[in-house]
């Protein structure tokens, strides 16, 4: 039996100011793009199942443009694979924290063929692929992840469905690419007990054992995009021969160039650098998504640069965001000590540290010490 496993779609996600002739976020329009690429690919590859396990939307109220791109999709796999299930689960980014609020995915239940859990964990029939596809949404393992993953005996297939952070036996995620998601810790999944165990959330393709995947994200969408290097795609497992095959989608081209050093260098030569940095990208930085790093580099450094060229950059990529790193934040991260998890305190420090602020008038230093200092009273009361 083939199984296509498709994850973390986050439709409706959108970055940068920058939107399509027809007024849809630029962004958003590239997800939507990876998944109908995604659509046609399973529809090629005609699996006898397909699994998305979680976060079909990147938020639990979607835009119109984005529920009517999922129903549309939806509808194609239904369409197009007629007979072949499609089981759909929630994951953290499309479910409410409250309940009555009602689920949006609960919509493609009206599409033949097509069956969604988004609140309790629920074991799906599918006896025409004598298949039994258990299916641990968030908010069921948010609720409490100690329920009982058992197979069921009458299945000659059975499937486990989650989309979770699963830790390992230290207590640590296995992988991390999101926050926000349920913990599982490894053992309770027992990947033996499974034909297939289809894992959501971790937005890069990642095994964790031979026949439990996470087939990460279709497009660069979690929090930490630079980190997403690989391919995204999806995968098709098959369970003749126990081997999962990632599938890739094309996505817009991301670059994050290589590191810059500005230790005792004035603005003259870190211009001179950079602009030798962003002339050797091969086709130039024309619609794509760029990162390039300077460490060290004081502020009144950063003053004296050429803003006027960097803007120009700016409006010919999709995204260019030169991050110019002060002096204090780089010592951290090279002291060669094992990484120490920064206080949210911290993280909200260096976070508007290396933001760019919107407008005039805002005083970056005060920002700073003001979100620090909210941070830390609401770490104190939580
Ligand atoms: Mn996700």
């Amino acid at each position: 039996m083939k199984i296509a496993h498709l994850a973390d779609l986050h439709l409706g996600y959108r970055a940068y100011h920058r939107s399509t002739p027809r007024g849809v976020n630029q962004r958003e329009a590239d997800v939507a793009d990876a998944f109908r690429r995604a659509v046609a690919r399973v529809v090629e590859l005609r699996p006898d199942l397909v699994l998305v396990a979680g976060d079909v939307f990147h938020t639990v109220r979607p835009s119109n443009t984005a529920i009517a791109e999922a129903f549309r999709q939806f509808s194609v796999l239904s369409e197009r694979l007629p007979g072949t299930p499609v089981v759909i689960i929630a994951g953290n980014h499309d479910s409410p924290r409250s309940v009555d609020t009602g689920n949006i995915l609960s919509l493609f239940r009206e599409i033949q063929g097509v069956q969604v859990v988004f609140e309790e964990c629920r074991a799906i029939k599918l006896p025409q692929i004598e298949t039994t596809v258990l299916c641990m949404p968030h908010v069921a393992l948010a609720a409490d992840h100690q329920t009982a993953m058992d197979p069921d005996p009458k299945a000659k297939h059975n499937v486990l469905m989650l989309h979770a952070e699963v830790t390992g036996k230290d207590g640590e995620p296995r992988y991390r690419s999101e926050f926000g998601g349920a913990q599982v810790p490894e053992s309770a999944i027992r990947p033996k007990a499974w034909s297939y165990v289809a894992a959501g959330h971790h937005h890069d393709v990642a095994a964790l054992a031979p026949n439990a995947w996470y087939c990460g994200a279709v497009e660069r969408t979690s929090a930490f995009i630079w980190q997403e290097k690989g391919e995204k795609g999806f995968l098709l497992f098959d369970t003749d021969t126990g081997r999962a095959e990632h599938q890739p989608v094309e996505t817009r081209a991301i670059l994050d160039l290589p590191r810059l050093e500005g230790r005792g260098l004035g603005a003259a030569e870190i211009d001179e650098r950079v602009l030798a940095a962003v002339d050797a990208v091969d086709g130039g930085i024309a619609g794509k998504m760029v990162r390039l790093v300077v460490h060290d580099v004081p502020r009144t450094v950063v003053r004296e640069l050429n803003h006027r060229r960097i803007r120009e950059w700016k409006a010919e990529a999709l995204h260019f965001h030169l991050d110019l790193r002060p002096p204090e934040t780089r010592r951290r991260a090279a002291s060669g000590a094992p990484v120490k998890r920064q206080t949210l305190k911290e993280q909200v420090e260096s976070f508007i540290g290396q933001w760019t602020p919107t407008r005039e008038g805002i005083e970056k230093e005060r920002l700073v010490e003001m979100g620090g200092a909210y941070a830390e009273r609401a770490a104190e009361a939580a």
